[in-house]
């Protein structure tokens, strides 16, 4: 298996994450894409993930899985053990919707203000994000505050349980890890009053896989 993926990035890191959770890193040939020179935005990219994003996934069977979810999904699924997503249907619907809401709510959202609120990636690479729309930075501000709420809500949800979805680790909480990774290179760091949200994240910073990912 392969995987096209950029170093440092936070959506990668999220497969990382999982991989090294999941003891599988062996497994997988990781291809550099540079991001900076848009390579992810050629045809050749474009061909096995339209979005044109990374990462992505390559079976030996040609097929190209996209999307952090389904990539994680796919590892989580293979020793019948699904440690990262949930077995019961109640465990896996939470573990579903907690992550969405950490993805939509924080890690988008604070992606977004990187792309548009600040200098972004490259120049190169931001020619790809309109950058003649007048609204850009407002938007991408405004991307900035929706993050920080994001950041509140978790930290209420966490002044009541241990992890994103209760009280496993699971890709809820490799998906809030990523969210609080674009907030750091974006300069948006969590609120100091979010002491349950500080307290985790220091404690998911110390995490083997966290600390030592794929
Ligand atoms: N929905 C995608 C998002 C992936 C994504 O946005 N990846 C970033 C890297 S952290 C990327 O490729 N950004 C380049 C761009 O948006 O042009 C997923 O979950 O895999």
């Amino acid at each position: 298996m392969r995987i096209f993926d950029t170093v440092g990035m936070p959506n990668p890191l999220r497969v990382r994450i999982a991989l090294a959770e999941k003891g599988l890193a062996e497994r997988v040939e990781f291809v550099q894409v540079d991001l900076a020179a848009a390579e992810h935005k050629q045809p050749a990219f474009l061909a096995m993930n339209p979005e044109g994003t990374v990462p992505v996934l390559e079976l030996s069977d040609g097929t190209y899985i996209s999307e952090v979810a389904a990539i994680v999904e796919y590892f989580d699924g293979l020793d019948g053990n699904r440690t990262l997503t949930g077995e019961s249907p109640k465990e896996r619907a939470v573990i579903h919707m907690m992550h969405k809401r950490a993805e939509r709510e924080v890690l988008y959202a604070m992606g977004n203000y990187f792309h548009y609120g600040t200098p972004g990636g490259s120049p190169t690479l931001e020619t790809y994000k309109a950058p003649h729309w007048a609204g850009r930075k407002e938007w991408g501000a405004l991307e900035r505050e929706r993050g920080i709420n994001g950041m509140r809500y978790f930290d209420s949800v966490l002044r009541k349980q241990p992890y994103v979805a209760g009280e496993l680790f699971s890709l809820a909480d490799i998906s809030l890890i990523g969210g609080l990774m674009f907030a750091k290179i974006s300069n948006a760091e969590i609120p100091a009053e979010l002491e349950s949200l500080t307290a985790w994240h220091m404690r998911m910073l110390e995490r083997p896989s966290v600390k030592h990912p794929a």
